[in-house]
Formats: structure tokens, sequence, C-alpha cells
């Protein structure tokens, strides 16, 4: 059983256990001694069950199983400890046992709500105040049910209540106050001065455009949805002039993948403020890296990209030879847009076909009536690639393998997510049963180059309610906070860092670091076990545990987030600075 359905797994029993509990007590006040007997019963198996899960969780990782080791364990334990031997009395008046049934439940409960709404890390004060809320809905309970609860509870419930105020800030309070991402942070690298050998202007513009044959509202530069395929061979100077004509969000361009001088990256509010409409702002920088990548707008970036604010950027090294297309997916207001038309292919010409994930969600691309090679990942050229046959691939949201072959003489086709992109025939559609290509053990290996780390992070992916914004907001956590209060990573020019990246929640998150590829070492306790991979975005799937590390070579303050962009929206975004 994976991490992550063992995840799934004890959520589960965890809400048959609270609602069994709980409906026991109601059962039994109701004086329905059956349905009572039966549903308590019911009750303590899953609540025991919950013994197997927590220390199966503990074992993939203390980061799967501390709130529930440290706190819903010990509620669990109290739980039927209070209501077991209770109803092995089975006394005959069975409304006897509602309160310590109702105890149960509002223990279970108490766990599970903390579980779902504070996560990682547990704190004392999230521990005290679950414990609280147990007291206080146990004595309301007994006295709703005419049951007196004794001196001695009344004086713990006070006791605890009073301590769980207190020292309850594990809710309300940032983990560590984050310091404030300062706008001009006087690291940014001059940008280079160099004459530009490619001019581009890209208008940002709302505007209506064909999506698959309707016409749908849309945000779009140069009015056209991707944007404009912006091109380069390597060594040439760019020069993007960003205009905008009416997106009241603003707009910037972030050149996803693409390691720029910090002040090129786009990111509003951190290296640069967003354009407004109106105004305009000029990106310039050295195509140093070969291979496909993509731009799109930071502003609100959520919304901005789904409308259309992205495009390719493809960095040649050199002229092209055979059929070297780009294939970006997007969805665009619920409908994929189609891909570039490719009707014909001479036997023997050398294909590219560069697959770009420009939605928040992964994709599963597949190529039919051909083997093939990934030749590169995220920009990255891999080491040793063999030929793939039969075999889909998964890219992250804002991934981007390129695929390679030679044209057969028989038809190939492309398929995304079960729809076909594109075909030159009739071939075999049936790719829904094909293996999925693990990357992580494609290729030739070669040795990490580093052996130590000067630093090392942990960021531990989850849900939780944050309290702290003018609204209450059900947000995507790092290591228990939201942006943004998560506090920055912090790294010295030169270091090799280390990441640790844990998945508790029940979705995915494509990790992306603005700035820098990192290399993976290992996922799951696994090493790498193919090429060397250098990316720069990644599904960190439920119950996973990634470790990445990179050389802190590009001096700037960077975002760091998931690219579901909802998901960054929600508070899943923290910083990189350097000092
Ligand atoms: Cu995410």
């Amino acid at each position: 059983m994976t991490t992550g359905s063992l995840l799934v797994a004890d959520l589960v029993i965890a809400v048959l256990a609270a609602a069994a509990w709980l409906g026991g007590g109601a059962a039994s006040a109701a004086r329905r001694r059956p349905l009572a007997l039966g549903l308590a019963a019911v009750a303590l198996l899953a609540t025991l069950t919950r013994a197997i899960t927590i220390t199966a969780l503990a074992r993939a990782g203390w980061w799967f199983a501390a709130e529930k080791v440290l706190i819903a364990a010990p509620l669990s334990l109290a739980a039927v400890g209070v209501a077991g031997p209770r109803l092995l009395r089975a006394p005959g008046d069975i409304r006897a046992v509602a309160v310590p049934l109702l105890f149960a439940g509002y223990a279970t409960s108490s766990a599970l709500l903390l579980t779902v709404l504070h996560g990682y890390p547990a704190s004392a004060g999230a521990g005290l105040l679950a414990v609280a809320g147990v007291v206080a809905a146990t004595v309301i309970s007994a006295r709703a049910l005419g049951a007196r609860p004794s001196r001695t509870v009344s004086r713990v419930a006070l006791v605890v209540a009073v301590a769980a105020l207190l020292t309850g800030t594990g809710l309300t309070v940032a983990p560590g106050a984050a310091p404030a991402v300062p706008h001009d942070h006087g690291l940014a690298a001059a940008r280079i001065a160099d004459e530009p050998t490619r001019r581009f202007t890209l208008t940002a513009a709302t505007a209506t455009v064909d999506a698959g044959g309707r016409n749908v509202a849309a945000w779009a530069f140069n009015g056209q949805v991707p944007g404009p395929e912006l091109t380069a061979t390597v060594g040439d100077v760019l020069e993007v002039t960003l205009r905008n004509r009416d997106i009241g969000r603003g707009v910037t361009l972030h050149w996803h993948g693409y390691d720029v001088p910090n002040d090129q990256d786009g990111v509003p509010g951190v290296t640069q403020a967003a354009v407004r409409p109106g105004q305009e702002f000029v990106y310039r920088f050295r195509a140093d890296q070969a291979g496909t990548y993509w731009y799109h707008t930071h502003s609100a970036s959520d919304v901005g990209v789904r409308m259309g604010l992205y495009g390719v950027l493809v960095v040649r090294p050199g002229p092209v030879t055979g059929l070297d297309v780009t294939v970006p997916v997007h969805t665009l207001a619920g409908r994929p847009l189609p891909a570039p038309r490719v009707e014909k292919l001479d036997a023997g010409v050398p294909v590219r076909l560069r697959l770009i994930n420009t939605d928040s969600t992964t994709h599963r691309y597949a190529v039919a009536g051909t083997a093939f090679r990934v030749a590169a990942i995220d920009g990255v050229d891999l080491r040793g690639p063999t030929p793939l046959v039969d075999t889909a691939v998964l890219i992250p949201a804002g991934g981007r393998y390129d695929l390679v072959f030679d044209a057969p003489a028989t038809p190939v086709a492309l398929f995304v997510d079960g729809r076909t992109v594109y075909s030159t025939g009739p071939v075999s559609t049936a790719t829904g049963a094909w293996p999925v290509l693990d990357p992580l053990g494609y290729g030739a290996t070669a040795p990490v180059p580093w052996s130590r780390f000067d630093k090392t992070f942990t960021l531990v992916l989850d849900r939780g309610l944050d309290l702290r914004g003018l609204l209450p907001r059900y947000a995507h956590t790092v290591n228990g906070a939201a942006d943004p209060d998560i506090p920055p990573q912090v790294v010295r020019l030169g270091d090799v860092v280390r990441f640790t990246i844990v998945n508790r929640s029940q979705v995915v998150h494509p990790w992306h670091l603005h700035g820098h590829h990192v290399l993976v070492l290992a996922r799951d306790g696994e090493p790498v076990a193919g090429s060397p991979l250098w990316l720069d975005s990644f599904d960190v799937r439920p119950g996973e545990v990634w470790e990445v590390a990179f050389r802190a070579d590009n001096p700037g303050m960077w975002a760091n987030h998931c690219h579901n962009l909802a998901h960054a929206d929600a508070g899943m975004t923290l910083h990189l600075m350097y000092s």
C-alpha cells in the first residue's frame, strides 16, 4: 500500500469511527438499544484499526503521522477506555452509556478536525484546544441529558479550557513570523547591457478567441492564445517588451524554467511591480540555455494563465533539422485548445515533439505508431535515453518533455489524456492501458556532483485553516503556514542546498522553484536510478517524499511554489532568499 493510499484509508477510517461513536451516542440517548450497540461495535473496531494505519504512516515518515500519534492516538485511547468498559457492562438502561459514547465521538471528531484543519506540525496548543473542545462538548451533552458531571470533571474541564486558551496558539499564530518579502532587495543581478539580437513585443489584452470551434472570452498576448512562439538560438540576447492594454489585474512575464537574472523573473511584488493597463516593462536576458520553456504572467497567475496569458519559448542550439514542433497543451474555458496540425510526415524525417503542459494539473501523453526517446525534460537533455514503445508519459503542470523519433512510413499519432491531438493516419487508440514512464529510472546514471550539503530544508505540504488574513481560508500550507507567513529559505551564494518535499495532503502538488533547476536525488528514499534529472517542475504526489538539490548560483529573491496555480494562490508559495 502506498503512503498516499494509507493517508486516504486512515482518513476514511477516522471519519467512520467518529461518525459511529456520535451515532451510537445519539442512538443510546434515544433509547435505540440495538442500533446503539451496533454503531458502538463499528466505532470500536474502526478506532482500533487506526492503530494499524497510524503505525504504518509513522513508519513512512514522522511528517505523515505526527499529530495522529501525539494527539489522535491518546484521544482515541481515551475514547475506547471510557466507552469500552461501559459497553461491556451493557446496562439495562442503554441511555446510561449515551454520555460515554458521545465523549468518544467528540474525542475522535476532535482529533479528526485537528488533522483536517491544522495538520502538520502538531503543537501542544492545538492538542490542548482539541482536548478543551472534547471536554466542553461532553459537559454540555451531559447537562442536556440530565446527567450531572461530577465536581472533579467540571474542575478538569475548567483547567483544560483555561490552559487551551492560554497556549492554544498553534491554530492562530504563525509558527515563525515570516519577514516581509522586500520589494527592492538590492540583490538583483544587473540586467545585461548587450545589444538585443531578438526583439519581441507582447501586448496583453482581453480578447475573444476560438477554443475548439467556440468563441470564448480570454486574456491574450497579441490577440492569440497561446501567445506568439518566441524562438531564439543559444547566445542570442532576447529583448521582450511587455505592454498591458486592459488587464486590470496587471501582467508580468515569468520565463518558466529559464534561469534568468532575478530582476527579469517577472514575479510581481518580489522582482518587479505588476505592469498595469497602459504601462510597459522591457525584459532582457541572454539565451544561454537550450531547450523547451514557456512564458506566462505571474500577476494573478491562477486566473491570468488559465485565461490565456502564456506562450512558448524555445531556444535551439542551432538550425532546425527535420520537424521540430511545440505542442503546448492548455485548457481554455473548460475545453482543450487544438494543437498545431501536422498532416503528413515523410518517412525518415527526424521529429522532435516539444510537449508543454501549461495547465495546473498533470496530463498524460502517448505517442502511438512509433518508438520514441525522451530526449529532454524541462529543457535539459537526458543522459542515454533508450527507445520506448507503447509507453505513456505524465507531464506535471508547467513541465516539458521533448520526444524524438524518426518518422516511420506508417501513421503516428499523439494522444493527450486519451484524446487524439494529431495523427497522420489511423493508429491503434488503445493507449489507456499503456504503462507510464518513470523518469527516475530512465536513461544512463551519473554520480551526484555533491556529497555534502550546506543547507537543508524540509517542506511539508498540507492543508489547514489559515486565520491570519482578513477572512479565514482553507489554505494550502507549507510547514503549517500559508503565504505570506511561510518563512523564506535563506541561502548564501555558492551553497549546495538540499530540499526534502513531503506531501501529506490528498492532492498532487507540482513543485516549481524559480531561477534554478534542481537535481533529483531520491523519491520515497529510492535514489534516482536513471539519467540525472534536472527539473524545474515535478509532481509530488500524495504520500511522496522527494529529495532534490541545487547549487545556489543565481542570487536574488525567488518564488518557490506549487504550480497548481490555484494552490499557489491559496497559500502554497514561499521564497528562496540569498543572504
Ligand atoms: Cu499544489
